[in-house]
Order: structure tokens, then C-alpha cells, then sequence
């Protein structure tokens, strides 16, 4: 297979063409527009297959991030594609509006109610982690109020976290930078986050778990029990630079939780469908959610889809006296994209590519990460499955980070790109999350393309 994707890498696409095109007409998502056009324009991506991708120049590249945390099966799965083409003849499209529903939106349904933890049997589906967010924080105001307790409106979030970027992900997300872009909605507020390299100083990780999780604590006493509704969380905050949290730090979320009864989300959006080694990230930290933000790994990124899982106190709530939740997409429960995720998720079934992250590819990776721990830029590495993160440092000592956070970690990605290898820089954190097919000497060898993008810039920065 690999010979004839080389092969095909040798079409005939003018790159320079199609970036001009491009340049003109199209304004990317998270990009400064001025100085894309300054470099004259980035990559043309034109093909892919397992954990490899291709530019318009023929080049190869490793794909460290799985497209943006999303292609967990790998490119090139043909049975993806069926599963769309087939459904898209039989029925491209239906509503799932007026008492309709089709044959993949029931059947995920009841696959995502069986693959999920006891308490989901309810699923609402959208487009995009952003949409399944705004639906979540709709849910949780319209459940309250139900209950009784219409003032339960506030959610709470964390400093740094990503939830998405319509206006209420955004809002329930963490990014200053995207607040400052037009302000926030009312009633989301945010606490510290359990980021021990960055934020934790001298006190002990566990310690300092504790007391990430106690300033949720403090925010509700602070706004009174009675105002709080929900608290968010990403299990690891991926966009965020890989925060891991100590083990202290959800066990005492949830204890918080429980104690104001405020509800529980859990954004999988990045940890669901077997990026931390089980199927979702809370049963990697033994959390019991109200809610799951599902969407990327759902369907492998071919089809976008995602889906809130409701869980039964809230789903028993609505069901029995919400009346009609005026709430929905055009494109809830798309049948290609259904299709697409339940094709998908037999094959991560069938292929045992979430044990084998457990088992093989997870703690592979964290041993050949270990392998850049002596390096004199890296201060710290830290992985859990496949998601994992390399800390670039001013100073290893003292944990210090660069004056100018991002610039170096730039640098790095540049130079991880020019080694044929993809990884994301947050801040000065190179972040990684490969698709699950990948082997462990694919492993090795993005590692190795890691440590000689690292070497590079140590060099660029006069470091050695
Ligand atoms: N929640 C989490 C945890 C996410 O990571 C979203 C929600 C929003 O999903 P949509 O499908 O609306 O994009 C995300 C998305 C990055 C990057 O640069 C990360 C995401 C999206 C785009 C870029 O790391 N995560």
C-alpha cells in the first residue's frame, strides 16, 4: 500500500498555485493571517495512510498529533470509507427531528450506551466538541431548572483548558487569549488547574493536586452551593500542553462534587476512544461523570460527529418532566457520520488497539520519552497512553520556563517538520498524540526525530 501512496505523491498538483489559492481566499482557523502570508503559505497535505502523511512536494511525515487528536485508527481504512459510501447510497441524509430516527443513529446509539460507563444510557449527538459542549452547558441550566433550583446556572472550569470555540466553549474553556477576543458569556468561572510542572513550585505533586482540586471547592463556597451548577474538566487537558494531574487531584473533585452536588463533565473530546489506554480518560482516573463530551476518536476524524452522554439522574430528569428540549442541529445523528463512528469503533474493538496502548504502545512510548529526559532542554516528559508531552526549559534546576513562552517551542516544531515528523507546540511544550495503530518502532523512530528537532534547537537557542 505504502508503494502506491508514494507513487500517487508524484501527482501533478502545482503547490504554488494552490497556495496562492489558498492564501487569497481562506482564512484558516487559529492562524495570524499576516504572517502565514509573510511565509508565503504553509503545507499542501494532499494524501495519508496508517500514521503517515504526505505534502504536496512528495515529502513524508510521521503524524505525531493523529490529524488534531482525532485519526485514532490511522489513514487509509477502507472499510471507513465503505461504511459512508454505502450508507450515503442507501440514505445520505435524514432529520432526526419529528419522531425519526434511521438504522446507524440507533444502532450507536445503543453501541456508545453499552461501550460507556453503567450510568450513560442516553446519548444527544452534534458535530463538534465545540456544539456537544454548548449542548452540554444548555443541559445542565435546563436540569436545574427542572429540579427546581433555576439559580444552579454557574459552571465551573479551569485556566487553561480548551472546551472549544463556539461562543459557549469557549467561554466554559480556559484560553485568556480567545476571552479577549470578544469577552465571555455570564456565569462561567475558572479556577487553577492541577499543572504541577508548571504552577506547583516546591510543594509536594500530591500535595498540590489536592489543592488544585480545593480551589473548586473554594469558588463554590465563595459563590454559594446554590449558584453552582457544574464543574468541566478534561481529564488531561490536551490543548492545554498535556497536563497530567497528580492522582489526588480527581478523587478530590469528585469527593467536591458530590458534597455541593454539583455536577460532573467530563470532556473526552481528546481522552475518549483510547488515547489514555481504556476507552474513555475517567476510567483512567476512576471518575464517575454526569456528563461525557464525546467527539474526535468517535469517528476517527473521517466523518465529523460527536455526542453528549447523558448521564441517568439527568436523562431520568428530562425524560419524565422536561417537556420538549428545544435543542438540536440539522446534522444530529448524520448518517454517514453514525455509520462511520460504529464501523470505527468495531475496529478499535476488533483490533484491541485500546488494550494494546495499555499494554504495549502506552508504556513503550513512555520509556523512549524517558530516553530525552538527560537532554539539557528537556525538563520534563510526561505521557499516559499515547498522549504525552516533552517540557522545554530555560532551566532544568529550577523548572524555569522561557522568557518568551512559545518561541522556542516554534522552533522545535519547525524543526520536528523538517525531520518528517508532526508534533504541536503548546507554549513550550511539544505535545504528541499518534494515531493507536502506530508500533512501537514508529515510536522509536518519532522519538528519534524528536530528539534531533530538540538537538537542533538547543543549537538555534546557543544552548549547547
Ligand atoms: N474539547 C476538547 C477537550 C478539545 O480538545 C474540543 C472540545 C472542541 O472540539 P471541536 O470539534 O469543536 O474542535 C476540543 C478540540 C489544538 C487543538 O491545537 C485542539 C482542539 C481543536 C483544535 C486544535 O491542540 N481540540
Amino acid at each position: 500500500m505504502n508503494d502506491s501512496h508514494e507513487a500517487r505523491s508524484g501527482r501533478n498538483y502545482n503547490t504554488e498555485e494552490l497556495l496562492r489559492e489558498d492564501l487569497a481566499h481562506h482564512l484558516h482557523p487559529f492562524t495570524d493571517y499576516k504572517s502565514l502570508a509573510g511565509e508565503g503559505g504553509g503545507r499542501v497535505v494532499t494524501h495519508a495512510d496508517g500514521v503517515y502523511f504526505w505534502d504536496s512536494e512528495g515529502r513524508r511525515y510521521l503524524d505525531g498529533m493523529a490529524g488534531l487528536w482525532c485519526v485514532n485508527v490511522g489513514y487509509g481504512r477502507r472499510e471507513l470509507v465503505s461504511a459512508a459510501a454505502e450508507q450515503m447510497m442507501e440514505l445520505p441524509f435524514y432529520n432526526t427531528f419529528f419522531k425519526t430516527t434511521h438504522p446507524p443513529a440507533a444502532e450507536l446509539s445503543k453501541a456508545l450506551a453499552d461501550l460507556t460507563p453503567a450510568n450513560f444510557n442516553h446519548v444527544f449527538y452534534a458535530n463538534s466538541g465545540s456544539e456537544a459542549n454548548d449542548t452540554i452547558l444548555r443541559m445542565v441550566r435546563h436540569y436545574w431548572h427542572l429540579e427546581g433550583k433555576p439559580e444552579k446556572r454557574v459552571i465551573i472550569s479551569r485556566h487553561n483548558a480548551y472546551h472549544g470555540s463556539t461562543t459557549a466553549a469557549l467561554s466554559l474553556g480556559g484560553m485568556e487569549a480567545m476571552h479577549n477576543q470578544g469577552g465571555i458569556i455570564p456565569d462561567i468561572v475558572h479556577v487553577a488547574q492541577p499543572y504541577w510542572y508548571g504552577e506547583g513550585g516546591d510543594t509536594d505533586p500530591e500535595e498540590f493536586g489536592l489543592q488544585a482540586a480545593r480551589a473548586i471547592e473554594e469558588k463554590i463556597l465563595e459563590l454559594g452551593a446554590d449558584k453552582v451548577g457544574a464543574f468541566i474538566g478534561e481529564p488531561i487537558q490536551g490543548a492545554g500542553g498535556v497536563i497530567i494531574p497528580p492522582k489526588s487531584y480527581w478523587p478530590e473533585v469528585q469527593r467536591i462534587c458530590r458534597k455541593h452536588d454539583v455536577l460532573l463533565i467530563c470532556d473526552e473530546v481528546i481522552c475518549g476512544f483510547g488515547r489514555t489506554g481504556t476507552w474513555f480518560g475517567l476510567e483512567s482516573f476512576g471518575i464517575e461523570a454526569d456528563f461525557l463530551t464525546l467527539a474526535k476518536g468517535l469517528s476517527s476524524g473521517y466523518l465529523p460527529i460527536s455526542a453528549v452522554m447523558v448521564g441517568d439522574r439527568v436523562a431520568k430528569s428530562f425524560i419524565d418532566k422536561g417537556g420538549e428540549f428545544f435543542h438540536g442541529f440539522t446534522y444530529s445523528g448524520h448518517p454517514a457520520a453514525c455509520a462511520v463512528a460504529l464501523k470505527n469503533i468495531e475496529i478499535l474493538r476488533r483490533e484491541g488497539l485500546v488494550e494494546r496502548v495499555r499494554t504495549e504502545t502506552g508504556p513503550h512510548l513512555a520509556k523512549a520519552l524517558k530516553t530525552l529526559e538527560d537532554h539539557p532542554l528537556v525538563g520534563e516528559v510526561r505521557s499516559m497512553g499515547l498522549i504525552g508531552a516533552i517540557e522545554l526549559v530555560k532551566d532544568k534546576a529550577t523548572r524555569a520556563h522561557f522568557d518568551e513562552p512559545g518561541k522556542v517551542g516554534t522552533i522545535c516544531r519547525d524543526h520536528c517538520i523538517e525531520n518528517g515528523v508532526v508534533m504541536r507546540a503548546v507554549r513550550d511544550i511539544m505535545v504528541m498524540s499518534p494515531p493507536l495503530i502506530i508500533t512501537p518502532a514508529q515510536i522509536d523512530d518519532m522519538i528519534a526525530m524528536a530528539r534531533k528537532a530538540i538537538d537542533a534547537t538547543a543549537k538555534d537557542i546557543g544552548m549547547t
